[in-house]
């Protein structure tokens, strides 16, 4: 679990907490010998806060590997085991906040304070106490993220029968520009979710009991409490950074449309008054618009940051030296050993370098285990769940990311960012393991973002990825598209889940309007809108995978804003001057030893001290994000000057700012 972060049902444990590795100087407390979960009389809290985390710590590897193996061979046995790991560790986990009660207003430590106050946000999945709907919720939650890392859209039929998996069908999304293939591939992924529909409804009703048993009003709120602030503050800080940040989404979006409009034609370029068609943005969820890279390219040519390109030139290689390995005449079922050969090859490498960004910073290398038990490439013989992961197995050094990798621009970046992960793992597993956690889930998404912002295109140049970019004005509001279409795209689309799952889980969306109330939320908050009618007989939600997973997602949308903050501070410790956009800080040590020692403190302190330590702040600001694009900004107001931006949705409307300077923040 580790993944505390990531993990589907592994976030159960995650939720909030993690446990990491190494260390943890277990006490040789003979209590830590006892059966799990048991009382010990006489026990003061500090001695019962030392037991938890060594129970926590021994049985944290089982749940780990169950986890591990119903993700990379989903099978029914996996599944079975992965919901008993889960069924034994969320009733122990009630155990032991059952059990914290008792030291209610007895004196103990403050760390031992805000260990107990953290037990009770270790898991996302709040459990009920019957052990019967203990049981059911584990069970339901293994079968949904099952469904969905087996998904597959098949048509034809006979002979002509062809599955699709999630993976195929973004390649449609990325490559493809024709509508009618789009609107294929993005219906059949949504297809999948079709049947978790009658689960999704049964699995909010078991964990809102588990949360009401804990005392919170609703799962949502529970979620909303893991931030060192009532949940209610919470939700507000989410609006006011939206707020910040919205209209410079709102000038990206009105660009977008313009130039889908170019393409398809005005009628199919939209959807009702002014929405985006979801299947055309390049991406399932439309929370990235990368991939209309030719579309949306501000000036053609200018600059050459075609890292995709970069990467499959580089497949070619392997596979050359993989084919020439094999000599002459190799038959076909040696060519696709080959391929194989070369996409793993791949892979590695595009991992060896992010690794590089990290070891450049005073980091340490990846141990050998990494290298040998992570996921890289889709396993051919069985299926496994490759939406991207990080693992924390033992919180004692076997570390893995979990992956299906291939050579393109978006799969390089993930690599980064689940190396992120990683390295928080690694920093903090000095911890006692209660503490092993982000200091928030939004720092733990941020870290290996914030390493992405570092990727300039000097960088790029640097490690011989792309070539000269020159200097040029055009070829600066290329690059800094590239990085909105990943960035700016993504924030309303890091809000707007939660939004629907609080509505969920507070009971304002019924089951009955579950699809429509996701709808509506995604025209609000992205803009973006089905091109046919999607009613209640599908299940959108659960076609992306946090749902049926079960990770919260506010903690990327913390995360898009956090990293700008991050990257701000880790230049101005790398000595940058100049403008914020400019700056990498690989290579340097001063920078990395900044970063190292915020991952050291886990979440041993509330998020803002941590913050403050990094930045001089305490609060998650979007200041940053507006200086980092104050170039493109300026530039999508001349381009949007004229046109009418914004959108309607059913009453509401969502419109541009009047074109207000742009406003560098200080
Ligand atoms: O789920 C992820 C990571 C693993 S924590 C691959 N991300 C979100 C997503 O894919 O929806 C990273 C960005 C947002
Ligand atoms: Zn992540």
């Amino acid at each position: 679990m580790n993944h505390r972060h990531l993990l589907p049902s592994l976030a159960l444990v995650a939720g909030l907490l993690s446990l990491s590795a190494c260390n943890t100087p277990a006490p040789p407390d003979p209590a830590a010998t006892a059966s799990p979960g048991t009382a010990q009389d006489g026990e003061d809290a500090d001695a019962f806060v030392a037991r938890v985390n060594a129970e926590y710590k021994a049985m944290y590897p089982e749940l780990s590997s169950a986890q591990w193996l119903s993700s990379t061979y989903i099978n029914d046995d996996s599944e079975r085991l992965a919901a008993k790991a889960q069924e034994r560790w969320l009733g122990t986990l009630n155990g032991w906040i059952e059990e914290a009660g008792r030291f209610e207003g007895r004196p103990m430590s403050p760390d031992s304070a805000r260990a107990l106050a953290q037990l009770k946000l270790m898991t996302a999945m709040p459990a009920p106490k019957d052990p019967a709907k203990l049981s059911e919720l584990t069970r339901i939650a293994a079968r949904m993220e099952g469904t969905y890392g087996k998904g597959a859209y098949c048509t034809g039929e006979g002979p002509a029968r062809q599955c699709r998996q999630l993976g195929q069908l973004e390649d449609v999304l990325r490559a493809s520009r024709d509508y009618d293939a789009q609107l294929d591939a993005w219906q059949g992924w949504h297809s999948i979710a079709q049947p978790m529909r009658p689960d999704y409804a049964r699995f909010v009703e078991l964990v809102n009991e588990g949360a009401r048993e804990m005392g919170y009003a609703d799962a949502g709120t529970m979620w909303r409490s893991g931030y060192d602030m009532p949940a209610d503050a919470f939700a507000a800080e989410t609006d006011r950074l939206w707020e910040q940040v919205r209209p410079l989404y709102e000038q990206l979006h009105c660009y977008a449309r313009e130039r889908l409009q170019q393409t398809y034609g005005v009628e199919r370029g939209r959807v009702g008054e002014g929405l985006l068609p979801a299947h055309l943005m390049g991406n399932m969820w439309q929370q990235d618009w990368g991939n209309l890279w030719d579309m949306l390219e501000p000036y053609k040519g200018a600059g050459n940051l075609d890292i995709t390109g970069a990467l499959e030139r580089q497949y070619q290689r392997d596979l050359g030296a993989a084919l020439y390995r094999r000599g002459p005449g190799a038959d076909a079922k040696a060519r696709f050993e080959a391929e194989r050969e070369a996409q793993a090859q791949v892979a590695r490498q595009m991992t060896e370098r992010a690794q590089d960004f990290y070891v450049s910073l005073g980091m340490p290398r990846l141990p050998e285990s990494y290298w040998q038990k992570t996921q890289f490439i889709k396993p051919l013989d069985r299926d496994v769940v490759c939406h991207a992961s990080a693992w924390d197995m033992d919180m004692e050094g076997d570390v893995r990311t979990k992956m299906c990798i291939k050579p393109n621009e978006e799969d390089f970046t993930t690599i980064y960012h689940e190396l992120g992960h990683v390295y928080y793992y690694l920093a903090y597993n000095g911890q006692p393991p209660l503490f092993q956690n982000g200091a928030n889930d939004g720092f733990h998404e941020a870290i290996g973002d914030t390493i992405v912002l570092a990727m300039t295109p000097s960088y790029l140049e640097s490690i011989g990825l792309v070539q000269s970019q020159g200097q040029s004005r055009q070829a600066l509001i290329n690059a800094q598209m590239r990085m909105a279409l990943a960035k700016v795209a993504f924030l309303p689309f890091g809000l707007m889940i939660d939004r629907w799952r609080w509505g969920v889980f507070d009971g304002s969306i019924a089951p009955d309007h579950y699809n429509q109330a996701w709808w509506e939320l995604k025209a609000r908050y992205q803009g973006v809108a089905p091109a046919t009618p999607r009613g209640e007989e599908f299940f959108d939600p659960g076609a992306k995978y946090h749902v049926p997973g079960n990770t919260p997602y506010t903690r990327y949308f913390l995360s898009h804003v956090l990293q700008f903050q991050f990257y701000k501070s880790l230049c101005e410790a790398a000595g940058h001057t100049g403008p914020l956009y400019e700056c990498t800080f690989y290579d340097n040590a001063e920078a990395g030893r900044k970063f190292q020692t915020m991952l050291a403190k886990g979440a041993g302190q509330p998020w803002q001290a941590t913050l403050k330590e990094l930045t001089g702040s305490e609060q998650i600001d979007g200041g940053a994000v507006l200086e980092y694009f104050a170039p493109l900004q300026e530039w999508l107001q001349q381009q949007n000057e004229g046109r009418s931006c914004g959108w309607q949705t059913g009453g509401t409307t969502a419109t541009a700012p009047p074109p207000a300077a742009p406003q560098p923040q200080t």
